[in-house]
């Protein structure tokens, strides 16, 4: 069989793929990766899941998609690895580079001329439950929200209480969610459009989304890019226009062959070794 072109994309960005986690769809993710060549991929947090990490649990197919990513390196496709909360002892790497890599928090984009402000979103756990107000402040930037964030939950820790994760929490009922969704989308339009960017795009809530976005301030357009545990989705940016990838519509991808492994674990020493060696390998 004739292999086919891959679908060039300027900019894909993905995030929640919980590698390490039974719920991952890696092999999808994988059948999805193989059919584009991306200019530059942002992996927008939460990609590989180090909560869950103890309980050793690495499939091959998990790696692959590491081998996969490091592979697009190698071919030229700019990285960026931005951190999550499911991720987040990466955040003291922020800053990092090697190459065409990059760790960081968040990452401004001027695409076409246009402010495009990329991050997680986990920050708004604590500025949505605890203080709205802190929202209404207007230009508040991600490096205060982030210390914001961890200064509560070094509190809540310290008064015996878990960190927040509302995102889990709000699981529990549809109208929940639903309220969860909204807040979550305003708070980061409302600090979006203080801070003058045309976009804002997010992951951390499973809920992949393109709206414009209008207040009384201005608009922004809000995009989240979904998950790979639930959706199964990706955001892509080509030609000025932004689109959601669905592997549910992507037949190509769909019945892409592609090798079974097998679906062994490995144990943390292994995996740890295996990341570095990937990884060092796409150093020239
Ligand atoms: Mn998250």
């Amino acid at each position: 069989m004739a292999k086919k072109r891959k679908r060039e994309v300027e900019l894909v960005i993905i995030s929640d793929v919980h590698l390490g986690t039974y719920g991952c769809h890696s092999e999808e993710l994988l059948r999805y990766l193989k059919t584009i060549k991306p200019k530059r991929l942002i992996l927008n947090g939460d990609i590989i899941d180090m909560w869950q990490f103890s309980k050793r649990y690495w499939p091959k197919s998990h790696m692959e998609i590491v081998k996969h990513i490091t592979g697009l390196l190698a071919k030229g496709t700019k990285i960026t690895y931005l951190t999550g909360n499911h991720d987040e002892m990466l955040r003291k790497f922020a800053g990092f580079r090697l190459g065409s890599f990059q760790i960081e928090n968040k990452k401004v984009l001027s695409l076409s001329g246009k402010s495009a402000w990329i991050f997680h979103g986990d920050v708004f756990d604590v500025t949505m439950r605890y203080s709205k107000w802190i929202a209404r402040l207007g230009a508040i930037g991600y490096d205060a929200l982030i210390v914001l964030n961890a200064v509560v939950n070094f509190i809540l820790k310290f008064f015996g209480k878990g960190r927040i994760s509302l995102s889990k929490k709000v699981k529990d009922s549809v109208k929940g969610a639903v309220k969860f969704i909204n807040n979550f989308e305003e708070t980061a339009a409302d600090i979006a459009i203080a801070n003058g960017h045309h976009y804002v795009v997010c992951g951390h809530i499973h809920h992949p989304e393109i709206k414009t976005i209008k207040t009384e301030k201005g608009e922004v357009v809000y995009l989240n890019s979904g998950d790979w545990v639930e959706n199964l989705t990706a955001l892509e940016y080509n030609k000025n226009e932004w689109s959601i990838y669905r592997y549910a519509d992507d037949k190509r991808a769909q019945s892409l062959k592609i090798h079974k492994r097998y679906r062994n674990s490995l144990d943390n020493d292994e995996i740890f070794k295996d990341l570095v060696n990937e990884f060092l390998s796409v150093k020239k």
